[in-house]
């Protein structure tokens, strides 16, 4: 009874266990009534506080002795340094077996929120405001553990492909204001893909140290878009997606390059890069660009996948070849003062280790 009733709700294999609007809570309760083969779009969890309490003593510790801080320049996310505190990590999960599981679960959905790694805020005046300074947030303490709290999360999600460089800082600068093409920006940044004009692979992780309630993130997955084209009656224009395009990325990044929007369920696109269509026919030109204005008609009308505003020690993982994200002001919200939000941010080139979690593939 149960079960039907569930796969009713999940006709379109968009969200398991019909607890999109439940939220988080009705998930990890009813998890074990939810056989399907299908993963969750969105799998939500909370990590246990104490947990996160244990896990930032132990490298408080660590980061107070003075072997670790004396290092010069030590950037702990390399991976080398991850992997120094892999063992202490995983007997920490193995504590909390209902957590542990429920990271092997999510390992499958596209979109995955952790909430409650709650890391040591940075001071007021610690957040730089300028896009030339991003270098000095790497050398405080609370960075170097919220870099380290973030990065064991996500490796057990993805391999690293880059094992120097993990985290970039985000947050908003005096100098892109007002930009909505920019992650330093102020207000909005609009719907993309990270890396659309080169090649969007693997997983977008953003973790969020300083939360601002003015910045709402939020994530559409290809699906939702695939449903809008064929319930509004327009697969005709879905198809024009499907065919060749020149990307022209302006600016810092120029450079020309081939592509599809919606490849199968994959997607690669930015609301605010140029996508010239390549088809031979005029008419045929002039319907893929009809297409174009109908997806971005389709990104303001559908409710996304997600829409929250991060707020301290909430980790998002996001499928970065098959879901489109962004950033918007929250309505009745001033923009972000520079120095007010701080998220790290991993683009990690490794696919996802579907169907099976990390631990049965070691
Ligand atoms: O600020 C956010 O919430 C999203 C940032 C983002 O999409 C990016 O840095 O690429
Ligand atoms: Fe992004």
């Amino acid at each position: 009874m149960i079960l039907n009733s569930i796969k009713k709700i999940n006709t379109s294999g968009f969200v398991s266990c019909g607890f999109r609007s439940l939220g988080a809570s009705f998930l990890v309760k009813n998890m074990s009534f939810c056989p399907l083969k299908t993963p969750p779009i969105v799998f939500k969890i909370n990590a246990p506080q104490q947990f996160s309490q244990d896990l930032v003593n132990k490298l408080q510790c660590q980061f107070s002795s003075t072997s670790l801080s004396i290092i010069k320049n030590f950037k702990p996310t390399s991976y080398q340094h991850l992997e120094s505190q892999q063992d202490f990590f995983e007997k920490l999960l193995n504590k909390y077996p209902e957590f542990k599981q429920q990271i092997e679960q999510a390992s499958n959905s596209s979109i995955v929120l952790i909430s409650g790694l709650k890391v040591p805020d940075l001071l007021d005046g610690e957040v730089p405001t300028s896009k030339y300074e991003a270098n000095q947030i790497y050398n405080y303490p609370q960075t170097k553990i919220a870099e380290l709290v973030a990065g064991l999360m996500v490796n057990k999600f993805v391999n690293y492909s880059d094992r120097r460089r993990i985290f970039d800082a985000i947050y908003p600068t005096n100098q892109d204001v007002d930009r909505n093409d920019s992650f330093a920006s102020s207000k909005e940044l609009l719907w993309h893909n990270d890396g659309w004009a080169q090649d969007p692979e693997g997983q977008v992780a953003l973790f969020c140290i300083n939360g601002n309630k003015s910045a709402i993130t939020e994530v559409i997955n290809s699906q939702q878009i695939i449903d809008y084209f064929k319930s509004h009656n327009k697969e005709h224009l879905l198809m024009a997606l499907h065919d060749d395009f020149e990307i022209v990325a302006g600016g810092e990044e120029y450079f020309r390059q081939r592509t599809k929007i919606l490849d199968k369920d994959k997607i690669r696109y930015a609301k605010y890069g140029k996508f010239i269509s390549l088809r031979g026919d005029k008419k045929l030109r002039h319907e893929a660009k009809e297409a174009i204005d109908e997806l971005n008609k389709c990104l303001e009308n559908i409710v996304p996948a997600l829409s929250l505003s991060l707020q301290n020690g909430d980790l998002l993982l996001i499928d970065n070849t098959k879901n489109l994200h962004r950033r918007k002001t929250a309505d009745s919200e001033l923009a972000m003062k520079p120095g007010s939000r701080l998220l790290f941010r991993a683009r990690i080139e490794d696919s996802r280790k579907n169907n099976e979690s990390k631990n049965l593939q070691r």
